[in-house]
């Protein structure tokens, strides 16, 4: 009995036991004639018993790639180019331009007084500061002042407007965008603003002040689109938050003081197929082994340290940006004993979790910590 339920049991999952007999084999060349096949020679590979994430860890070092991408201010105009962006390609992906998961990230640089043309897609994406002064975003009319490790959001469907101030520096940045997935959902448009450039409709940072005030939302502010009106999160709050919170609580075991970005009308993430989050590793610390669905990918915003990922160390310091594909386990650990560092993350799981994909999972064996292979 145990016999039959075994064979049972390796039949469902696909591991047939139906041998290639010549009768066989032509029968499935018979079913590729209409476009079709026998699912049991492919039930393996369409349903595996755990998430396999094509993309593998990658980090991407800014001393390796930031001259590149200054380079390519004399290589090609911001016009010719459209954007000058060097973009972050998963080796493990070869379907898709992916940093990892569905998510594309790429690092862009602009001149002082250059404006890109103002345009709108259904992907949606962030705009995370690395480098310089003078950076904006106009969205939707609100020109969104930026400094480094701020970000701003330009959910799907905003028109939006990436410049620097003339009498600002080069700036460098961190995109990040859902375009993989949406071009995946078969869903992307893509449209250039009629007049090329997006009038500035309201004060200058006004949707930050409006609704970036902790604890607080304007009594009068209706908003129910699908993304957070606050546009810009600033660095000087989100640190002076987790200082705050790490002053008072040990935080997560596998994440140390993380917090989410939030939209702050529902406390949801920032936008419907992509959160945010920062999280502070205090000195010295070395955090337990998890895993879960969904992919991450973290940009070293202060300090330096090392993630462990499926059993190998990646060394990560401020600039860096680094992945965790889905399903993998991942520990965090700051390598200095007196500073804290601060991990930004960029994730697909609001579609984890509203599709309800998400899953987690701690490791139990050697005091939750992974045997580096
Ligand atoms: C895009 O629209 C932006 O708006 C950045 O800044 C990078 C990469 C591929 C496709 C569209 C932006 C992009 C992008």
């Amino acid at each position: 009995m145990a016999k039959v339920r075994e064979n049972h049991r390796e039949n469902v999952a696909g591991r047939a036991n139906v041998e290639d007999t010549p009768e066989l084999l032509a029968y499935y060349d018979e079913l590729e004639k209409f476009e079709a096949g026998a699912l049991w020679t492919v039930a393996n590979k369409i349903e595996p018993w755990e998430p396999v994430s094509q993309s593998i860890p990658v980090v991407w070092r800014y001393k390796d790639l930031r001259e590149h991408v200054l380079k390519s201010l004399e290589l090609v105009t911001a016009e010719k180019a459209g954007r000058r962006v060097i973009y972050m390609n998963n080796p493990g992906r070869t379907d898709v331009a992916a940093a990892v998961g569905w998510i594309y990230a790429g690092l862009q640089v602009m001149n002082p007084g250059e404006v890109a043309t103002a345009h709108r897609h259904s992907a949606s994406a962030i705009r995370f500061i690395m480098e310089g002064t003078g950076a904006y975003t106009v969205v939707d009319g609100h020109k969104m002042t930026l400094g480094e490790n701020d970000f701003v959001l330009t959910p799907n469907g905003t028109w939006h407007e990436h410049a620097v101030e003339a009498d600002g520096s080069v700036c460098i940045w961190q995109d990040g965008l859902d375009i993989p997935f949406v071009n995946a959902m078969e869903a992307n448009f893509f449209q250039v603003h009629p007049d090329l450039s997006e009038p500035v409709a309201f004060p200058v940072d006004d949707m930050t002040k409006t609704w970036g005030n902790a604890g607080l939302t304007p009594s009068s502010g209706d908003w129910d689109k699908g993304y957070s009106p606050m546009f810009k999160y600033e660095w000087a709050p989100t640190y002076e938050a987790l200082t705050k919170y790490a002053s008072c609580s040990d935080g997560s075991p596998y994440d140390g003081i993380m917090m989410e970005y939030v939209n702050p009308t529902n406390n949801g993430p920032v936008m419907k197929t992509m959160g945010a989050s920062m999280q502070m590793l205090r000195p010295g610390e070395h955090t337990k082994a998890h895993r879960h669905t969904g992919s991450y990918l973290y940009h070293c915003a202060k300090g330096s340290g090392h993630s462990i990922i499926n059993g190998k160390r990646y060394d990560w310091s401020e600039r860096d940006i680094f992945c965790v594909p889905s399903w993998a386990w991942h520990e965090h650990v700051n390598a200095s004993a007196t500073d804290d560092a601060c991990l930004f993350c960029l994730n697909d799981l609001p579609v984890m979790r509203a599709l309800g994909l998400y899953r987690e999972e701690a490791l139990g064996e050697n005091n939750g910590n992974q045997p580096i292979v």
